[in-house]
């Protein structure tokens, strides 16, 4: 009986979404660099803490956020900007560990973007719940340079909606480990987070760990 039966969750689906033009996924591309990944993580956590931000509408962000690099991505009353000092420390982001630099400028040539030189890394924390609505990243200077974003922790569904708000998401299952790597025309594109589901992984919890790595600056 039991060699008749046939181990079909050994056979990969087929990718069946359709990624816009512009967008690079990379299944697993950070699982060499995990150990150093989670290492630094925790070095720049501890100097510079995890933080619900305010919107400039007044609303608590759901997904706590930390940064390292040059500048950091923050947001309050004032509005959305990036920002050389921690405002919770008042000091300066710690620096953009030698991983994440790596790991981005890897993952970019992957994708055909050759000298990618991060400046930034937004890091953003996700408990189960914890979801992040359809928006643009439109605060950085050097619009050319791709982004690159690595999933740790619990799997998440990113939405890749168009150019415009109106545009229907696609939904983009991500797991553990998996790199995207977004440049050219999809640079601008509409994105967002569902609402992570509840779960255990077996290295970071019940937790969703994202790195956005991003040039803010101009080269
Ligand atoms: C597509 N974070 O921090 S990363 C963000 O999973 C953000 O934490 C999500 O969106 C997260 O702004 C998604 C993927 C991502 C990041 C930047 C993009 C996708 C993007 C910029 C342009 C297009
Ligand atoms: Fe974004």
């Amino acid at each position: 009986m039991g060699r008749c039966v046939i181990e079909l969750e050994l056979i990969e689906p087929p990718e069946q979404v359709r990624l816009p033009p512009g967008v690079r996924l990379l299944r697993g591309f950070s699982l060499p660099w995990e150990a150093a990944l989670l290492a630094d993580i925790n070095r720049v956590v501890a100097a510079a803490p995890f933080r619900h931000m305010i919107t400039p509408g007044g609303q608590r962000m759901s997904a706590a956020m930390t940064n390292c690099g040059s500048v950091g991505w923050i947001s309050d009353r004032s509005g959305y900007r990036y920002a050389s000092l921690d405002p919770h420390t008042g000091q300066p982001w710690p620096a953009l560990p030698g991983s994440f630099s790596t790991l981005a400028r890897r993952a970019a040539e992957a994708a055909g973007f050759v000298g990618f030189a991060p400046d930034a890394c937004l890091i953003n924390r996700y408990a189960p719940g914890t979801r992040m609505s359809l928006h643009q990243d439109r605060d950085e200077q050097d619009l050319n340079a791709p982004i690159v974003s690595a999933s740790l922790g619990l799997p998440a569904v990113f939405l890749l909606g168009g150019l415009e708000r109106s545009a229907r998401p696609v939904r983009l299952p991500l797991a553990h480990g998996d790199v995207i790597v977004w440049g050219g025309p999809a640079r601008m594109i509409f994105h967002g987070v569902a609402p992570i589901v509840a779960g255990l992984h077996s290295g970071l919890g019940r937790q969703r760990i994202n790195l956005t790595l991003r040039r803010a600056c101009p080269t």
